[in-house]
């Protein structure tokens, strides 16, 4: 609990939890909504086909009909055509409307409600981005459009009707099949949706505005013509064609590799400029945010494209991962979330290098999931309760939650996954299910026991693993003993082992795989890796016939999402890196040996010493750059140091000025020592032909761009260093070659630096997502003064606090990845984040939740930080009116 001096909010709010899952009273089988569009006062008439689902013997067993709802003006409600009467038939309060003694059987509820979309800063329910109406309900925003049970586990058939203002809603939108459409009086226009399949409400959408179309086909397998439309404010709309590409990508990979066909005769995509988070997967009305949509190479950096890639095939993924078969109750979040997310990474890794996005997804989950997991934050992969749901959508329970089904599918291999998913979705199809649904199913279809498995959905915590080896000359046999250990997580103290697959190799000494066995197998399966079960906290495996390993590669294309507690030698580390044949181990080892070096440089320079490196490492750097071989997007992960941010997790107290100055030290040390080569590279990368956003020219620029970043630590003593950041800038014809330079020139300042920040912003002012990229580059800024002028950013026409992708873009910045400026010693970055906070909470509480979160970290810091934030958690906890989304992170930071 919060320290007793800070008031509790005037009413405690509800913790809700799986355990007192109760299945719905009444179905509600069909509903009619008709919306009569105005942007202060929209009025929304619904009629609910109602009936029982439970046991009503008699009259007496009827039970209450709870509808949730919230921000609602109720203007009438009728039962079977009769009015109620409030205080008689019925009761409204903060969480909605209760018809207190409803009929026995099936009957009809008319309600009718009067909504605020201009209002509603919120962005949840009915709103307005940019004059466009639109409507964002998962979790709980339908509530916020009329009453009912929100709920995922009530499937329901809709039936729309939306009347609007022909001038400023030519284009009027919502699930389904469009069945009609027609002129009203007084320039008005309607339009009626049918959605064929029954759907929980927070699938439901509406959109209406005035929106440019661009519009293509697609032939599903079986032949079924699909029209797919992209709507997007007027002018956007050359900028639609890669989301288009990868759309029609992801349909027919999904039907290649899953055998899932799409399902209705339309599928809508509609881009907004305000929204909560990246995108959302209504049925067939998927609603986006700008920047998962719009690209071409001079505003959209490659990894933008690669980004759009992946949302768009991530939101269509969902029509029946999330869509044909849902989630029984919000608890379940991941059974949509960490599947789906699985799915759009192996696309990506299909259409990309695999390898590659492998890395770049372990990058990630170090960056993000690892750091929830070890503070006070952490949750199971299927949490056990929530104050605030809005809150749950967390790294954890999508991208670990990836992790979880990886696993699965390391375990039963491709044939045996894919059987499970179809005997889930043959099962489950049209339900709402839950995450032991799809255990089950992966379980029978297999005929394999997943119970301890199971484990990895109730357990929080990132596992320790750790691997002792010894060789006995005389038998030939390696040995490996495998310990695994869970650090305890708040109200987890105690964990039970795991079932963990574990990919390992031995390398001989030429560098090549040794082919193993296990003892007891049969020697026809010996194979370069061996993925291990781990079932216990301490195994032995035992490896006959081999001869003696120079090297042991571990976790293999990252089998787990663990932490490693072996120690490795550093020249067995040099040795990884320079010959494991998984490429990810071998990204793995130069990681590991660099964070050794600068875990050891902080240690020095805290001693006042002047840091020194392995020339070791600095070989096998050099051998990275002069390798024409290796596959330069690997290439660029390979020589990218561990960011600070990660080498914090790895240190107690946390020291941010000496990461930043041991990173920086040896950034200079390869730059310095390998001049010629990193000009060598960056030299020959030079792209010559037309701009494409992925393959060999983007692997070019990936490698050309790291180059130029060691290059630039020898600035600003070298002017030409200076020069070439601001050459390259310029003679740049894509954002990833501007943006590149101009990361660096931020954090250099200078007049140099000041002259192309401000070309950059001339050139891009009327592209608000290229704004965005203004912002946080200077947010992100190692210079003193980015405090200061985040601040002064604050002022600038473009920012605005009830603009989601401004906030992230400058405030969320600063606070996430800016560890330098954000823990500054006097505490100014902790109370600039704590105002924001306050002031965001009045405006968009689910932004202004998730933008605190850093601010629960504090137990990483020195004593004198750690005060300072526990100050400002606390002052935030005794504000007025907080609301459930901040409550809720702030006080259990404060636990
Ligand atoms: N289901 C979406 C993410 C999403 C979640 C909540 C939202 O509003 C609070 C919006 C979108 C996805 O996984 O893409
Ligand atoms: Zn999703």
């Amino acid at each position: 609990m919060p320290d007793t001096a800070t008031a509790a909010p005037a009413q405690t709010p509800t913790v809700i939890r799986r355990e007192d899952y109760t299945a719905p009273d009444y179905a509600i089988d069909s509903l009619a909504l008709a919306f009569d569009l105005e942007p202060g006062a929209t009025r929304v008439k619904s009629r609910l086909a109602v009936a029982p689902a439970h046991e009503q013997g008699s009259a007496a067993d009827v039970r209450p009909l709870k509808l949730d709802g919230e921000a609602l003006k109720l203007v009438s409600i009728a039962l079977d055509g009769q009015p109620l009467a409030e205080g008689r038939d019925y009761r409204v309060d903060d969480s909605g409307l209760t018809v207190t003694a409803p009929p026995q059987g099936s009957f009809t509820l008319e309600i009718e409600t009067e909504i605020d979309p201009k209002g509603n800063s919120e962005l949840s329910g009915l709103y307005l981005s940019n004059g466009i109406f639109c409507t964002q309900c998962e979790a709980e925003g339908f509530r916020r459009i009329t009453y009912f049970p929100d709920r995922p586990d009530v499937l329901t058939r809709y039936h729309v009707t939306i009347r609007g203002p022909k001038d400023s809603c030519p284009v009027l939108l919502s699930n389904g099949n469009l069945a009609e459409t027609g002129e009203l009086s007084d320039g008005r226009h309607y339009a009626v949706w049918d959605d064929p399949f029954p759907k929980p409400s927070y699938l439901f959408a509406l959109v209406a505005g005035d929106l440019a179309c661009h519009e293509e086909g697609f032939t599903t397998h079986s032949g079924r013509e699909v029209a797919l439309r992209i709507y997007v404010e007027h002018g956007k709309e050359s900028r639609t064609g890669w989301a288009m590409d990868s759309l029609k990508r992801a349909m027919r990979w999904d039907e290649t590799r899953f055998g899932l066909e799409y399902d209705l005769d339309l599928f809508n995509i509609v881009a907004v400029s305000d929204f909560n988070m990246g995108a959302m997967e209504n049925k067939s009305l998927n609603v986006f945010n700008d920047k998962y949509i719009l690209a071409d190479p001079d505003t959209a950096t490659d990894g933008d494209y690669a980004g759009i890639e992946s949302v768009v095939a991530h939101e269509y993924f969902h029509n029946w991962t999330g869509n044909r078969v849902t989630c029984r109750d919000w608890f379940q979040l991941s059974l949509k979330e960490g599947l789906t997310v699985f799915r759009d990474q192996e696309f990506s890794s299909d259409v990309r290098s695999r390898p590659v996005e492998r890395i770049q997804t372990v990058r990630a989950l170090r960056a993000r999931q690892f750091p929830e997991d070890a503070g006070p934050l952490a949750h199971p992969v299927r949490p056990d309760s929530y104050i605030e749901i809005n809150n749950f959508y967390t790294p954890t329970v999508y991208e670990k939650g990836a992790e979880v089904i990886r696993m699965l599918h390391s375990l039963l291999g491709e044939d045996g996954f894919q059987k499970g998913m179809r005997l889930y979705i043959e099962r489950h199809d049209g339900q709402a299910a839950t995450c032991d649904d799809f255990v089950a199913a992966m379980a029978d279809a297999n005929d394999v026991d997943l119970e301890q498995f199971k484990r990895w959905y109730s357990q929080a915590g990132t596992p320790e693993v750790e691997v002792t080896g010894a060789y006995d000359g005389d038998s030939g046999t390696y040995e490996m003993t495998v310990r695994q250990t869970c650090p305890p997580t708040p109200g987890q103290p105690e964990k039970q082992p795991l079932q963990i697959p574990f990919a390992v190799g031995l390398l001989d000494a030429q560098g090549q795989d040794i082919p193993l066995a296990l003892e007891g197998e049969d020697s026809g399966a010996t194979s370069a890796t061996k993925v291990l079960e781990l079932r216990e906290s301490e195994q032995r495996f035992r490896f006959p016939g081999v001869p003696e390993p120079r090297a042991l590669s571990y976790n293999r294309g990252f089998s787990a999402p663990v932490n490693l507690k072996s120690e490795q030698s550093a020249e067995e580390l040099a040795f990884l890196m320079a010959q494991d044949s998984d490429p990810f181990a071998r990204w793995e080892a130069g990681q590991r040996y660099a964070l050794r070096l600068l875990l050891q440089a902080v240690e020095t320079l805290q001693a006042g010493g002047v840091p020194e490196f392995d020339t070791a490492f600095i070989d096998a750097f050099r051998e990275i750059l002069r390798d024409p071989q290796l596959d330069k997007a690997f290439a660029a992960e390979a020589l990218t140091l561990p960011g600070e941010s990660y080498i914090g997790e790895q240190m107690q107290p946390l020291d941010v000025d000496a990461i930043h100055r041991a990173r920086e030290a040896l950034r200079r040390r390869l730059a310095e020592t390998l001049t010629d080569d990193l000009q060598e590279v960056y030299t020959v990368n030079t792209v010559t032909e037309a701009y494409s956003p992925e393959g060999e020219q983007a692997a070019q620029r990936a490698l050309r761009n790291t180059a130029l970043s060691y290059l630039s630590a020898l600035a600003p003593e070298e002017g030409a260093a200076l020069e070439r950041l601001v050459d390259h800038y310029h003679a740049a014809d894509n954002m990833t070659d501007r943006m590149a330079p101009l990361r660096l020139l931020a954090d250099i300042g200078g007049e140099a630096a000041e002259a192309t920040l401000q070309d950059f912003h001339d050139r891009y002012r009327d592209n608000d997502l290229v704004m965005d990229k203004w912002l946080a580059l200077q947010a992100v800024s190692a210079r003193p003064d980015t405090l200061e002028r985040v601040k002064a950013l604050e002022e600038h026409p473009v920012f605005s606090l009830s603009r989601p992708n401004k906030v992230r873009a400058l405030i969320g910045t600063f606070v996430q990845a800016n560890p330098l400026r954000y823990h500054a010693a006097d505490g100014s970055g902790y109370r600039f984040h704590a105002d924001r906070v306050l002031t965001l909470d009045g405006i968009n509480s689910q932004i202004a939740a998730r933008l605190l979160t850093p601010l629960g970290r504090w137990a990483r810091m020195g004593e004198e930080r750690q005060r300072l934030m526990k100050a400002e958690l606390e002052r935030i906890l005794s504000a007025p009116d907080l609301s459930r989304d901040v409550y809720e992170i702030a006080s259990k930071s404060l636990e």
